[in-house]
């Protein structure tokens, strides 16, 4: 049976891909290039260092390590001056009734979000309280799509893989969970999350009841 829930942050609570790719959208531009909205879609669940040499590499730009890092922190200050603006309107529709059924039926909940920014972020929803576990990218060694914020998360929890129901927006999450053996809802395209056990529009479109009857097949 299903004991364990574990989120994704960006793109599934709140969405803050949008501010990921305007912060590293005026980085690019800084350095004379661009990137579109469809290039993006490749950065979700990535984390920073990792996002940043996909950039570079995009802008065929080569710099220096001591620059990356700077790229890097400028990159985390613009993100987070649109962060610092959040509030709990920012929460996607359909996740506070998501987290009252979850509450009720007593499953157990946990983040994982490869974001070093996770907590300021749930702090700043009034969301830091709804999880019983919170991985984020200070607790990880491995980015998505490595399973360790997945299993980490479980093992917090003290779940089984085979108990554990991940929700993730992005390709790389949906493939972290299916490598640690979990179900995997995808929240988002079907024709992109390919790998997902179900993909819904978003958690508006889900109920609990759903998710349990999925895992039971
Ligand atoms: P930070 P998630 C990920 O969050 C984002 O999807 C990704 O775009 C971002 O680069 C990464 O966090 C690292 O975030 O720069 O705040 O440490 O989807 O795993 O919740
Ligand atoms: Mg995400």
């Amino acid at each position: 049976p299903i004991k364990a829930l574990l989120f994704d942050l960006d793109g599934v609570i709140v969405d803050t891909a949008i501010y990921h790719y305007q912060a590293w959208r005026r980085m690019a531009n800084t350095l004379g290039f661009d990137i579109s909205e469809e290039f993006n879609e490749q950065l979700k669940g990535i984390s920073r260092t990792e996002s940043l040499e996909i950039i570079l590499a995009h802008g065929g730009k080569t710099v220096s390590e001591e620059q990356k890092l700077e790229l890097a922190t400028r990159k985390n200050e613009w993100y987070l001056e649109l962060v610092s603006q959040m509030t709990p309107a920012n929460i996607l529709p359909g996740v506070p009734a998501f987290f009252e059924a979850v509450k009720a039926a007593q499953l157990k909940t946990a983040l994982g979000s490869v974001s070093k920014n996770a907590r300021l972020i749930l702090e700043r929803i009034g969301m830091l309280d709804d999880f019983d576990a919170i991985i984020d990218g200070t607790k990880i060694t491995r980015g998505k799509p490595d399973p360790e914020v997945f299993l980490k998360g479980a093992a917090e929890l003290g779940a089984q893989p085979d108990e554990c129901v991940v929700f993730e927006d992005a390709v790389a999450g949906i493939e972290a969970a299916k490598r640690g053996d979990m179900l995997a809802i995808g929240i988002g395209d079907p024709t992109v999350l390919t790998q997902a056990d179900l993909v819904v529009p978003s958690l508006a479109q889900l109920t609990l009841e759903r998710v349990l009857t999925l895992s039971a097949v």
